[in-house]
């Protein structure tokens, strides 16, 4: 009897679970409703090779996230082409860039074929450089010439784009704020890798031109700060005008 109905159950699951990995296959939907603003950044380990930080910020319009990269010290042009995606799971303390686990595919989309940059939809959300592009080309317009030794450790690489299938909402599947991304050599070595964090709108605006509208928890308190002012400024005009007019 108790195998009838665990079998049932099983039945059950199993066919739940079958829904849910083929009704909309492996195609990511576009991110819709993301929390205006919201930022993420992931800034590299030091002391690992490839430096810099990627910094994920969600629009006006709610679609997409905005993503700005600038990865420098690459070790050796050798290594490359590189490339670094959005990773499952955030990094231990350890530093350990293994313990990230798989790219972030919530949709069962495998690492193979390879992304179709022309159908982005078809990749793993979490696939940045192969929706993206690769790190092939290293700027080294400032890098000391040393010939002898070959391109030097200061070549950077710089990135702007919107991608429409990551999301900085908590509550979507998509969502990368929780997670880490890794940046490999071409043969997948995990050169190094960063936790994202939200960050406040004065620390990823400088606090300048953000403006009323910036919307989220640190405004609040600050806003309330600065309101107070012109209220009380307004009271004294006000009394002023009253006690000059008697
Ligand atoms: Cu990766």
């Amino acid at each position: 009897m108790i195998s009838l109905a665990f079998l049932a159950n099983l039945a059950l699951l199993t066919s739940l679970v079958f829904a849910q990995g083929t009704s909309d296959s492996t195609i990511a939907p576009i991110t819709e409703n993301n929390p205006s603003r919201v930022t993420f950044q992931g800034v590299f380990q030091s002391g690992k090779p490839v430096q810099g930080q990627i910094t994920g910020v969600s629009n006006d319009n709610g679609t997409g996230v905005s993503f700005s990269v600038n990865f420098f010290s690459f070790p050796d042009v050798g290594l490359g082409p590189f490339n670094y995606h959005i990773h499952q799971y955030p990094i231990p303390p350890s530093g350990n860039c293994t313990a990230a686990g798989g790219h972030l595919s919530p949709f069962g989309r495998p690492d193979s074929p390879p992304c179709d940059p022309i159908n982005p939809q078809t990749c793993q959300p979490g696939d940045l450089s192969g929706k993206h592009g690769n790190i092939s080309q290293l700027a080294s317009a400032s890098a000391p010439d040393d010939s002898d030794n070959g391109p030097r450790a200061t070549n950077s690489f710089q990135a702007m784009y919107l991608d429409l299938y990551l999301s900085t909402d908590p509550n979507s599947v998509a969502f990368f704020g929780n997670r880490s991304v890794v940046v490999h050599a071409a043969n997948g070595t995990r050169l190094n890798c960063a936790n994202f964090t939200q960050m406040m709108p004065s620390e990823t605006f400088g606090g300048t031109g953000s403006g009323g509208s910036t919307s989220t928890q640190t405004a609040a308190s600050n806003g309330s700060a600065m309101t107070m002012a012109p209220v009380s400024v307004a009271l004294m005009l006000l009394v002023a005008v009253l006690v000059g007019g008697l």
